[in-house]
């Protein structure tokens, strides 16, 4: 690669996609105007990033702090406000704070470019560039931070400091479906289904590659430090997940809490709650990303009315393909 065309930011390579990954991402977000491979993963992140990665890496980490990790579109805000429920009072005023100020999502603005319009965006929203950084630094403790890094771009103080980590994976296929609708409705995404599903499988979409970023937090999923959820566990018994997250941040909850977060928590309470559903988050002026919902669905197996038989197919491969070797045994039962 021409090291003219490197750019390095912290302690990290960050090299151009190729012209052939260029023309195939060229148009899919109105906001990132060009991307990069990051890290020796060669994780997908848009251009800004390397204005921001100095500062995500040296970012000051706290034993009291707790983080969602996930790829994006696998439970992350369902995760959040169960975890911020368990770690302070869900029924105190700021419980009625919109999410992205009291669990900022940690590299929101190295994925928007500076020149956004913002003419639609009160100046104070974590929308508005820079302003989820100053959050993500002026947060008092205990702090919840969400992040889509991926383990090897996360700040380097985790993995000594080790806060609480609380990873989130969810079947690929619904991941691809909701990913899609989620370029739509905030990046103006305007490409077919197929391309998407396509940019996906060849990890070239944004966070890709896709299986690492899981199976690097499954691999350490033991550590006392890391809690390893599913998204389709939390859909089966939201309860038993509400205790499992409870005993490992180290809270005491009772029967009757347990069911109040379980009911808090549900899809229907959380697409009527402001908070939380994420509606003044719409970043793409268009019709189409009008009529989409960022609580969507909420659903296991929507990738079945999404879909076509080789597309199935080629999930099936790529699946095999990175699970091959590994004791990851989910998202295997294709028939
Ligand atoms: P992000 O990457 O933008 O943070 P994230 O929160 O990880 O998104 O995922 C959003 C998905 O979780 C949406 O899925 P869908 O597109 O298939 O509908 C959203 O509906 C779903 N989701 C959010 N809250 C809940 C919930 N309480 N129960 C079930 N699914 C939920």
């Amino acid at each position: 690669m021409d090291n003219k065309t490197t750019t390095d930011s912290g302690s990290v390579r960050m090299v151009p996609v190729s012209s052939t990954d260029m023309d195939r991402l060229q148009g899919i977000s109105i906001h990132i105007p060009s991307f990069l491979k990051v890290g020796p993963e060669r994780v997908i992140m848009g251009s800004v990033f390397t204005d921001w990665y100095s500062k995500y890496e040296n970012f000051p980490v706290y034993q009291d702090d707790t983080w969602v990790v996930s790829y994006p579109k696998s439970g992350t805000t369902w995760t959040q406000e169960l975890v911020w429920c368990l770690i302070n009072d869900p029924k105190s005023p700021e419980a009625k704070l919109e999410l992205k100020k009291r669990f900022p999502f940690f590299e929101f603005d190295s994925l928007i470019s500076l020149d956004l319009d913002t003419t639609d965006i009160r100046k104070d929203d974590p929308m508005c560039p820079g302003n989820t950084w100053h959050i993500v630094q002026n947060l008092s403790a205990p702090r919840t931070i969400k992040s889509h890094l991926p383990k090897e771009l996360l700040p380097k103080q985790i993995w000594q400091v080790k806060p609480k980590i609380v990873y989130v994976c969810r079947d690929p296929r619904d991941v691809c479906v909701s990913y899609y609708y989620h370029y739509i409705r905030e990046h103006g995404y305007k490409n077919t289904f197929n391309h998407f599903v396509q940019l996906l499988l060849d990890d070239i979409m944004v966070y890709t590659p896709f299986w690492q970023h899981i199976l690097n937090f499954w691999k350490m999923r033991h550590e006392d430090h890391i809690l390893f959820l599913r998204y389709e566990d939390m859909k089966k018994d939201l309860a038993a997940v509400v205790r499992q997250v409870a005993a490992f941040l180290g809270r005491d909850v009772n029967e009757e809490q347990v069911s109040w977060l379980t009911h808090h928590c549900s899809f229907e309470e959380m697409s009527k709650n402001p908070a939380v559903n994420h509606e003044t988050l719409r970043m793409a002026p268009t019709q189409e990303a009008k009529a989409i919902k960022f609580m969507r669905k909420g659903k296991v197996g929507d990738w079945r009315n999404h879909l076509t038989e080789e597309q199935q197919k080629a999930f099936k491969q790529w699946t095999l393909k990175y699970l091959q070797g590994t004791d990851f045994p989910y998202y295997q039962d294709y028939e």
